[in-house]
């Protein structure tokens, strides 16, 4: 697909999504949100040895300042429906991507673009980032899993508060509150990011997209995530790899994965 609002480079396996939108704030228009779609329905499964994905935002103020407001204020209550869906749908397609994805905050992230952080598996916060969602201001409410997500980071009672106050926090409370895993100096956060993905991609890729799924599995209600559990440790040890890792411990040397 021809990109127009997203940036996409691979190198050394690692595919760097930039959410280019500088005079917006990066904003998530439908044109990007239908972007996401199809590269994480798509495009992302055809990357050859892809060993995962870092999504951040261009220029130096903002990931993204949330779902672009001039888009939708005018929504009627069906179409508001409809767009929280599509929304919640791609945000979906993010969090139960196989290889990890990593979310590089270099700016502000508030309403879209703090669940679109969420909706990752890990967050690197430049010292500068903000976080927020601040829907309340607008006579909204998170639309893109906001109600959700942030309540599985920081807990009800921190949730309820960022939810209903609409309050902005700096990266370091971020990551006090457990919504961000680290807080790296501006600029460096993708450096960090890469160095997240490289590690994740020494070890076995089936066993690390298994425990997206059952990590995942925890959240959702029609699902018993012990069962999962159990079904996808069955399946670890159907693969080569799980050979390998026992193999290479046994052997004292360092394990040649090869994502079987
Ligand atoms: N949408 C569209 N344009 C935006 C957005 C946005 N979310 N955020 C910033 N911009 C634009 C501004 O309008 C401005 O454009 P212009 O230069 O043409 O006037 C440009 O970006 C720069 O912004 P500011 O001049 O405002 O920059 P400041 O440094 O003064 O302020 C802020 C930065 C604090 C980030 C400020 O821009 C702001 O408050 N932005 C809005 C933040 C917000 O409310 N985000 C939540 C939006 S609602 C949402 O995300 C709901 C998600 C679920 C939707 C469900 C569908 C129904």
């Amino acid at each position: 697909m021809q990109y127009e609002n997203l940036i996409v480079t691979v190198e050394d396996g690692i595919a760097l999504v930039t959410v280019s939108r500088e005079k917006a704030l990066n904003a998530l228009n439908t044109q990007t949100m239908l972007e996401f779609q199809h590269f994480f329905g798509e495009d992302a499964h055809q990357i050859d040895g892809l060993k995962g994905v870092i999504i951040t935002g261009a220029g130096e103020k903002a990931f993204v300042a949330g779902a672009d407001i001039t888009e939708f204020k005018d929504l009627s209550p069906t179409e508001g429906m409809k767009f929280a869906k599509r929304g919640q749908d791609i945000f979906s397609l993010i969090e139960h991507f196989p290889r990890p994805v990593v979310a590089a905050v270099n700016g502000f992230a508030l309403g879209g673009g703090c669940e679109l952080a969420m909706a990752c598996h890990l967050r690197v916060a430049g010292e500068k980032a903000k976080f927020g969602q601040p829907e309340v201001n607008l006579g909204l409410i998170p639309g893109y899993g906001g109600t959700q997500r942030l309540i599985q980071y920081v807990g009800k009672t921190k949730a309820l508060e960022l939810l209903m106050t609409a309050d902005i926090i700096q990266a370091d409370d971020a990551h006090q509150l457990g919504l961000v895993n680290c807080v790296v100096p501006s600029g460096s956060e993708i450096a960090k990011a890469r160095e997240m993905v490289e590690k994740i991609a020494s070890k076995a890729p089936v066993a690390i997209s298994k425990i997206i799924e059952c990590v995942n599995a925890y959240f959702e209600e029609s699902v018993d995530g012990f069962w999962k559990e159990v079904d996808a440790f069955g399946e670890c040890c159907g693969t080569d790899d799980f050979r390998e890792g026992a193999s290479a411990f046994t052997e004292k040397r360092k394990a040649n994965f090869q994502g079987k």
